[in-house]
């Protein structure tokens, strides 16, 4: 008999709650093939692999920050999300996220700054943009790999002229209880609050995205914009941001409020460091079922931003 030691225990084997409702579905998706199979018919339809037909975003440059790992296509990263605000299946965000209302949008940028603005959304979408190809790591142990367009955080930061005092980020993102079914049930402290420490934020890799695809962002996935984080769990890239204050205190974010030993502030992909209830060592790289992939330390960005951490203990600071 074979006995595992629960460092050799693969996450595949400990269904974290959140898609432990899912496993029906998924073994109903293995028999039909695929998960892109029985996600089809959503309202990404009439998506190619390349977009799906929404407005497309001008001036966008490519950059060298992407990587060259093969892209999930259009419909992959349209209709397996998690945008609880719209209930926590993997299919609900594609469901009803249709009903966000997009438009007008502004973002209020205050706090530790010189110049607050509040911003509308077609001034953001005139900032440098470009092609950023990142690897996304869920904490559910789940990866893709999405061609997001966006600006660089710190190009928004420089017009609005933090002050010495800004040492953390707060990003607050929309509630709209009239169109999002998911916030009726407490399950988290609505609206959805993400925080970075200031030189995460202003790191070149941090980007706030404006699209997907070179097309704009469909709802599912944040839209009209998102933050985007590479090197941590998916979970710190809040969706639909409207308010983004400058801060002297650490922020208390949506998912610390709601399990704080289980969620840090941090949240760096760390294949050392498992969530309380399951193994981060291995991911499943969408369509696949299988989490047969090494998880890499700062989801391989760790060239870039493994100085930002010098002298943490990163198993404390999770
Ligand atoms: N407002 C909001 N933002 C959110 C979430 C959410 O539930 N609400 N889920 C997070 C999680 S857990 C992940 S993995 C990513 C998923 O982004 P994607 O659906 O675009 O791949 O969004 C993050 N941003
Ligand atoms: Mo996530």
């Amino acid at each position: 008999m074979l006995i595992k030691r629960p460092d050799d225990t693969c996450p595949s084997e400990i269904t974290p709650p959140e898609i432990y409702a899912r496993r029906r579905e998924l073994m109903k998706a293995a028999a039909a093939g695929s998960i892109v199979a029985a996600a089809g018919g959503l309202s990404s339809r009439g998506a190619s692999a390349q977009g799906g037909g929404l407005a497309k975003l001008d001036g966008v440059r490519k950059s060298a920050y992407s990587t060259v790992e093969q892209p999930n296509t259009y419909r992959q990263i349209t209709t397996y999300n998690n945008f609880y605000e719209f209930g926590t299946d993997k299919d609900d965000p594609a469901r009803y996220a249709d009903r966000l209302k997009v438009k007008p949008w502004t973002v209020v940028v205050e706090g530790e700054v010189r110049k607050p603005r509040t911003f509308g959304i077609e001034e953001l979408v005139k900032l440098p943009l470009e092609e950023r190809i990142y690897r996304l790591r869920c904490v559910e142990a789940w990866s893709m790999v999405i061609p997001w367009v966006g600006f660089e955080f710190r190009e928004l930061a420089k017009l609005v002229e933090p002050t010495g005092n800004a040492k953390f980020v707060e990003f607050v993102t929309a509630y709209q209880p009239e169109t999002m079914p998911g916030v009726r049930l407490p399950v988290l402290d609505w609206p959805y609050v993400e925080g970075l420490r200031i030189d995460e934020a202003m790191h070149p890799l941090t980007i706030l995205a404006v699209g997907l695809y070179g097309e704009v962002l469909p709802n599912q996935c944040g839209a009209p914009i998102r933050l985007v984080v590479p090197w941590k769990y998916g979970f710190k890239s809040g969706k639909s941001i409207v308010r983004i204050r400058f801060t002297d205190k650490q922020p208390k974010t949506a998912w610390e409020k709601a399990a704080p030993h289980e969620y840090g502030f941090y949240s760096n992909v760390n294949p050392d460091v498992a969530h309380p209830r399951w193994s981060q060592k291995k991911e499943k790289r969408l369509p696949s079922l299988f989490a047969t992939r090494d998880t890499v330390i700062f989801n391989g960005y760790g060239d870039q931003v493994a100085s930002l951490y010098a002298g943490m203990d990163l198993k404390k600071n999770f």
